[in-house]
C-alpha cells in the first residue's frame, strides 16, 4: 500500500479523500492556493503544500508546481478528485514519468474516453448501444445533411473533445445545419483546440442515467448500479439519486452488463462512470464515460456500502477488488442535494462570502460532505458548491422525508444557499412521483408550478 497521498484538489472532495486515506493509514499531503491557507482540507491534512495564486489556473491546475510538490513531501501517489486535473492525460503521464501513480485510470484510456466521438466508436463496436448517429466525424455540410436526413431531425451535433455540456447543439430542421455546424465548429476549435464534429439523434424526453464501475489490475469488474442525474440546470447538477425511479430490476441489470462490457473494452482500472440516456419505453443508449471520481459518488456507497474513494486507492496500489458483484446489494433509497453558495431564485448567481453560521444536523442515514465549517470563506475564485448531503431511506419517500428534515432544520447565514431552492425540488409532485427528465427544472420548477 502507498505510504503518502497527495490529494490534488480542495473543498469537500479533498476532505473526503483525506480521510479515505486516513483509514488506509496513509499519510497525507494537501495542496492549495494562497486562498485556501485556512480551508478545510488543509487543517486536516499531516502536511499541506502552497502550491500558488488563487486563480485555478495558477495553482489547482499547475501540473509541475503540484508534481514538485509530490516530490518534495516523498508522496508516492496523487489522487486528483474530479475536475482540475482529473481527466487530463498529459498530467497523468506526467505522475507516472515522475515514479508517482495517478490513482485513476492510465493516460491513453483517459485520453480514448476524453475523445467522446472515438469512444462512441469503441463502444458501438463492442455492442454497448449507443444513439443513433454518424460513425465518424462529419467531415463537410454535404455528409452531414445526408446523415442528418437519415437520422430524421431533431439531431443534435456534438464537439468530440466537448462533454459535460459543453460544444452542443439541437437541430431542428436541414436549414438550420450549415450554419451551426461552422459555428459549433469554430466554437470547439477555440475552447478545445479541435473542431471535430459528431452527429445524433436527438431524444427529447430522456433521463440522465450513469453506472458507477469499479475495475482493478487483474481485470475484476463490477458495477454499483445506477445514479439518476436528471435534475440539473445548465448542466449543473442539482440532485442526484438511486436507483433511479425509471429503472427496472431488469433494467438495472442489462445497463449493468453494458456498463461493465464498456469498461472491460478498454481494458479500464480504477473508478469510472458509464453515461446513458434512457429513453420513456426503457431503451438506453452510452453517450460518455468519466474516467474520474464523481461528486455524487456518496448516493452509490450510501446504497451499497462500498468506500469508492477507498477502492480507488486500492486498486491504483495493485490490490484486488474488496468484492464480486454477487457481493454487491442495493439496498433502500439514497438522495442527494448539491448545495451551493448560490441564488436559487437568481439564475444561481454565486454568493461568496463569509459562512457565518453552517450547521446541517446528523441523524441516521444522514451524511454530509463538505469542505467548509462556521467561519470559512467561499472564494469567487473556485466553484460554489458548499457540501453534499446525502440521505438514506428504507424507501424513496423515505429518502426524502429525511432530506426534507435535514434541510429544513439547517442553520446557514452570511451567504445564501441553494438549501431553499432543495426544498422546492423536494415538494414538487412531479419530483415526488418521480417523473423527471433531463427538462425538469427548466418544465416543472416554475414559480407558478408545483404539479
Ligand atoms: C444528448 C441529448 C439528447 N440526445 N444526446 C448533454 C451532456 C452530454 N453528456 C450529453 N448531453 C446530452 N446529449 C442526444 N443524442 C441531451 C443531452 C443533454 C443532457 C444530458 C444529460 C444531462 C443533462 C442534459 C441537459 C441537456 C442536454
Amino acid at each position: 500500500m502507498f505510504e503518502r497521498v497527495l490529494i490534488a484538489n480542495r473543498g469537500e472532495i479533498a476532505c473526503r479523500i483525506l480521510q479515505a486515506c486516513r483509514e488506509l493509514k496513509i499519510k497525507t499531503v494537501a495542496i492549495y492556493s494562497e486562498a485556501d491557507a485556512n480551508s478545510l482540507h488543509v487543517q486536516i491534512a499531516d502536511q499541506a503544500v502552497c502550491i500558488g495564486p488563487p486563480p485555478n489556473a495558477d495553482s489547482y491546475l499547475n501540473s509541475a508546481n503540484i508534481i514538485s510538490a509530490a516530490v518534495i513531501t516523498g508522496a508516492d501517489a496523487i489522487h486528483p478528485g474530479y475536475g482540475n486535473l482529473s481527466e487530463d492525460p498529459n498530467f497523468a503521464e506526467a505522475c507516472e514519468a515522475c515514479g508517482i501513480v495517478f490513482i485513476g485510470p492510465g493516460a491513453e484510456v483517459i485520453a480514448s474516453m476524453g475523445d467522446k466521438a472515438q469512444a462512441r466508436r469503441t463502444m458501438r463496436d463492442a455492442g454497448v448501444p449507443v444513439v443513433p448517429g454518424s460513425a465518424d466525424g462529419v467531415r463537410d455540410l454535404g455528409e452531414a445533411r445526408e446523415i442528418a436526413e437519415d437520422l430524421g431531425y431533431p439531431v443534435m451535433i456534438k464537439a468530440a473533445r466537448g462533454g459535460g455540456g459543453r460544444g452542443l447543439r439541437v437541430i431542428h430542421n436541414p436549414e438550420q445545419l450549415g450554419a451551426a455546424l461552422d459555428q459549433a465548429s469554430s466554437e470547439a476549435r477555440n475552447a478545445f483546440g479541435n473542431g471535430e464534429m459528431y452527429i445524433e439523434r436527438y431524444l427529447e424526453n430522456a433521463r440522465h442515467v450513469e453506472v458507477q464501475v469499479l475495475a482493478d489490475r487483474d481485470g475484476s469488474v463490477v458495477h454499483l448500479g445506477e445514479r439518476d442525474c436528471s435534475i440539473q440546470y445548465r448542466h449543473q447538477k442539482l440532485l442526484e439519486e438511486s436507483p433511479s425511479p425509471g429503472v427496472s430490476r431488469s433494467l438495472r441489470r442489462k445497463l449493468g452488463e453494458a456498463a461493465i462490457r464498456a469498461a472491460e473494452t478498454v481494458d479500464y482500472c480504477n473508478a469510472g462512470t458509464v453515461e446513458f440516456l434512457l429513453d420513456g419505453k426503457g431503451r438506453f443508449y452510452f453517450i460518455e464515460m468519466n474516467t474520474r471520481i464523481q461528486v455524487e459518488h456518496p448516493v452509490t456507497e450510501m446504497l451499497t456500502g462500498v468506500d469508492i474513494v477507498g477502492e480507488q486507492i486500492r486498486v491504483a496500489a495493485g490490490e484486488k477488488l474488496i468484492c464480486e458483484q454477487g457481493q454487491i446489494w442495493f439496498n433502500g433509497h439514497a438522495i442527494e442535494c448539491r448545495i451551493l453558495a448560490a441564488d436559487g431564485d437568481r439564475d444561481f448567481a454565486p454568493s461568496p462570502g463569509c459562512i457565518e453560521e453552517w450547521e446541517v444536523p446528523s441523524g441516521p442515514g444522514v451524511r454530509v460532505d463538505t469542505g467548509v465549517t462556521s467561519g470559512s470563506e467561499v472564494s469567487s475564485y473556485y466553484d460554489p458548491m458548499i457540501a453534499k448531503v446525502i440521505c438514506w431511506g428504507q424507501d424513496r419517500p423515505a429518502a426524502i422525508a429525511r432530506m426534507e428534515a435535514t434541510l429544513q432544520s439547517a442553520k446557514t447565514a452570511g451567504i445564501r444557499t441553494t438549501i431553499p431552492y432543495h426544498l422546492r425540488i423536494l415538494g414538487n409532485a412531479y419530483f415526488r412521483r418521480g417523473e423527471v427528465d433531463i427538462h425538469f427544472i427548466e418544465r416543472r420548477m416554475g414559480l407558478d408550478e408545483g404539479g
